[in-house]
């Protein structure tokens, strides 16, 4: 059975408690503290950090790693586009992602109110550069939801949270989110603490 070491809050352990729960298999969740840094976390991930999954004798860690992996294992509903070019297209990305999005975070978390403000402000005009795009279809890569729904959807739960609103012009992203946030296994995945970060 696959095991993932999660933290309560952590946006990237989300993405991976929401992929577990569209896959119709067991698995365990453990909670960790990341910042009293629990024993086993370090002794299975050389960075520490949360969320890591362990299956056996692998132990893998960094969110979208996870989740291709657990795509692959359990490929029913299939998450990664099966399509070599949409496939590198999805990767692609899930990588800007992470340098256009998510490597805001720890900004926005950090007790710096200045670089704070600034890293809200990249995330809200990033979000609302691509708003349009659910002006013509339902999730990310067109009707079908996708690993890159998944990707982006605890930052988009975190919006309130984070303190970052969204202008006008961005109302198809927040359309987009509410479809995201209704799905069954999209709530089944949050956390108690997660719960409680929207009214
Ligand atoms: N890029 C990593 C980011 C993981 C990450 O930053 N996790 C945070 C919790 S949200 C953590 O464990 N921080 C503790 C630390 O960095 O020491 C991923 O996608 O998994």
């Amino acid at each position: 059975m696959m095991t993932l070491y999660s933290t309560i809050t952590c946006p990237y352990s989300h993405r991976c408690r929401i992929v577990l729960h569209e896959k119709d298999m067991d698995f365990h969740i453990i909670d960790v503290d990341p910042n009293s840094k629990s024993e086993d976390l370090a002794v299975i991930s050389p960075y520490g950090r949360a969320p890591v999954l362990v299956e056996r004798d692998l132990v893998l860690y960094e969110s979208n790693i996870i989740n291709e992996y657990i795509d692959d294992r359990f490929p029913h509903p299939q998450l990664m586009p099966a399509d070599p070019v949409m496939r590198a297209r999805a990767r692609l990305l899930l990588y800007r992602f992470e340098q256009e999005l998510f490597c805001h975070i720890d900004a926005i978390e950090g007790s710096d109110q200045k670089i704070a403000d600034k890293a809200r402000a990249a995330v809200c005009d990033n979000l609302t550069v691509i708003a349009p795009v659910f002006e013509k279809q339902k999730y990310m890569l067109g009707d079908e939801f996708s690993m890159l729904d998944v990707a982006i959807a605890p930052l988009l739960w975190r919006l309130d949270h984070y303190g970052i609103r969204l202008p006008k012009q961005a109302a198809p992203l927040l359309k987009f989110s509410e479809r995201l946030f209704s799905r069954p296994l999209f709530i089944d995945a949050l956390s108690a603490s997660e719960k409680i970060m929207r009214k």
